[in-house]
């Protein structure tokens, strides 16, 4: 009898395993534990066994019968489980469309400053953002002593390497490799130690250069009136205001009709009707001897802006770290 119950439920687990679907597993509970099954067949014949080994056989049959109860529920609530899963899937329904990404509004801004000038013959040149000493002052004309290299502005690496606080130094590379005519543009990160509302540490610059045997101011104003026209629309008035650089003489900052009031004076003008926007001039002799070039056979003109300010007058953003936040609610805007 005790052989019999093991055959029974060992017999009735290798179906159990072998069951694929909700209705199979039905047929087996009732094939061994239903009220003609094979368990209850058993219980029948309790009554041909001895007094004495009735209660310790019925134990056991009332074992099997509830192991084989409880592995039949856990296969049918298995099976009922994988079944409603399947259902679910509606292959009528469109897919999930993946999120693609943007090019970041700096990014954005600053291939376009590049691409007027390169349509005017500029080449865009790159360097490192790691530089001498030599390339990010000295060679421009900007002396030991001069504010500018103060440690309150540069972020130094060691005595005579900075993060470059311009792209100026690409340009100075540039000259010191190639013979004139040259037209380039070149753009960057730069690096200064100055956090607030208005600055951070790392920020974006596009800087441009012309040099050849006859330029002149009348190139540099022509050049820059034609960028600003085709940045900010072609009825965009500008001026040029004269200023100081250590590496350009003379120098002037080009002011552009604010793109808020159209020059009418507002909170953003500082009620001037005007917003400076680069920085330009003449590049100095001594720029020029410093890269072996020849001061009375060349001229040159050469400008700098700030990628973050014009990317804020052009697209109307009225605060500086929005750009640093990668707040994919602001980035997903352009
Ligand atoms: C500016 C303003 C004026 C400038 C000068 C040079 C170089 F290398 F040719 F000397 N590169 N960039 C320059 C001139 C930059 O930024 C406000």
């Amino acid at each position: 009898m005790e052989n019999k119950i093991k055959e029974v439920v060992e017999e009735a687990r290798r179906l159990l395993k072998d069951a694929r679907t909700t209705q199979q597993l039905e047929e087996l509970r009732v094939r061994f534990i239903g009220r003609k099954g094979r368990i209850t067949a058993l219980f029948k014949e309790l009554g041909k066994l001895d007094k004495e080994k009735r209660p310790v056989v019925g134990k056991l049959l009332n074992e099997a019968k509830t192991t084989l109860e409880s592995e039949l529920e856990k296969a049918l609530k298995e099976r009922k489980r994988a079944e409603s899963r399947r259902e679910k899937i509606d292959v009528t329904l469109p897919g999930r469309k993946p999120f693609v990404g943007t090019l970041h509004p700096i990014t954005k801004i600053a291939r376009e400053i590049c691409s007027i000038f390169q349509r005017l013959g500029f080449d865009i040149v790159e360097g490192p953002e790691v530089e001498l000493d030599y390339y990010n002052f000295e060679a421009l004309n900007i002396p030991r002593e001069h504010p500018a290299r103060d440690m309150q502005d540069t972020f130094y690496i060691t005595d005579n390497v900075v993060l470059r606080t311009h792209t100026s130094p690409i340009q100075v590379r540039v000259m010191e490799q190639r013979k004139p005519p040259l037209r380039i543009i070149a753009p960057g990160k730069t690096y200064r130690r100055d956090s607030d509302l208005t600055h951070t540490p790392m920020f974006h610059q596009v800087e441009g250069l012309m040099v050849g045997e006859k330029v002149s101011f009348g190139d540099l104003k022509g050049i820059l009136t034609i960028f600003v026209h085709q940045m900010f629309g072609e009825d965009v008035g500008l001026r040029f205001r004269p200023s100081f650089f250590p590496f350009t003489e003379p120098s002037a900052e080009v002011d552009i009709q604010c793109v808020i009031c159209r020059g009418e004076g507002c909170r953003v003008c500082s009620h001037t009707g005007w917003l400076e926007i680069l920085g330009s001039g003449m590049v100095d002799p001594e720029v020029f001897k410093m890269v072996g070039y020849d001061p009375d056979s060349i001229t040159g003109f050469a400008f700098g802006m700030g990628i973050e300010r014009i990317a804020m007058l052009k697209l109307g953003i009225n605060d500086l770290r929005l750009f640093f936040d990668n707040d994919l609610r602001f980035l997903r805007q352009f």
